[in-house]
């Protein structure tokens, strides 16, 4: 049986306040689920103790980005190890914000992956295929290349501390989703590509996400490969994110 998540990515959005505020409101409505979602909130790092005095049990915590180092001189950069310390129990990664702006590599998505599960923490990890990529018919490669790359590092014991996040750029907060039946079409993919890399396939949760909201979740969240959404800009408003919660089957 595969984990169900709904996570809500904050990116560089929110305040002390609505770290306290919307995670305390969020939790008081997921507590009583019987979707068996796990719930995860991602906000920027610096507001994480705030969200945790919040979260209680019933929400788990990620980071959007770790370095790729232990610890050092390495100014600016966060550990895998240091958001373990703080209580997280994901982190994101390889997100197409982090790849288009900030340059980061397979190579460093693979660094990264393997400092997170060594670590014990989930990786979630995100791919996705440019418009221009999917117009010149080559989504499902690159797709399929992002997987390889990202997770060459995972040892055969480390799976069950690896989610892959589909998020198509073209669709990230900009309002446009893939079709249910193009997005369920590509989680399949990735779920072959995983079973080529000597995973245990079936076992990983597959998440979607790029313009999710409470009125398309429930579609999204109906294809069979698809276990659960990374949501952004929906994430912030407390009720929209509730409902998109309750969306999962
Ligand atoms: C994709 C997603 C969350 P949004 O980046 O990772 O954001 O839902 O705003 O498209």
């Amino acid at each position: 049986m595969r984990r169900k998540i709904v996570a809500g990515n904050w990116k560089m959005n929110g305040s002390k306040d609505l770290a306290q505020t919307l995670v305390g409101y969020v939790r008081s409505q997921v507590e009583s689920l019987d979707n068996g979602v796990e719930v995860v909130i991602i906000p920027p790092a610096i507001y994480i103790g705030d969200a945790a005095a919040q979260a209680g049990d019933a929400l788990a915590l990620g980071v959007q980005n770790v370095g790729r180092w232990g610890s050092g001189a390495y100014t600016g950069e966060i550990s895998a190890e240091m958001a373990k310390d703080q209580g997280c129990r994901y982190a994101l990664v390889g997100h197409s914000e982090r790849r288009q702006i900030f340059g980061e590599t397979d190579d460093e998505v693979a660094a990264k992956v393997e400092r997170l599960v060594g670590s014990g923490l989930g990786a979630i990890v995100c791919v996705g295929e440019t418009l221009e990529q999917r117009e010149a018919g080559e989504a499902e490669s690159v797709v399929a290349g992002q997987v390889r790359k990202g997770l060459a590092a995972v040892a055969p014991n480390q799976w069950s501390h690896v989610v892959v996040a589909y998020e198509p750029v073209w669709a990230i907060g900009t309002g446009k989703t893939a079709t249910a039946q193009d997005a369920q079409a590509m989680h399949a993919s990735i779920r072959k590509v995983l079973a080529e890399l000597g995973a245990p396939a079936e076992e990983i949760s597959l998440l979607y996400g790029g313009s999710v909201k409470a009125d398309n979740a429930a579609a999204l969240f109906a294809g069979p490969d698809i276990d659960g959404g990374l949501i952004g800009g929906a994430s912030l408003v407390a009720e929209e994110f509730v409902s998109i919660c309750r969306a999962v089957p």
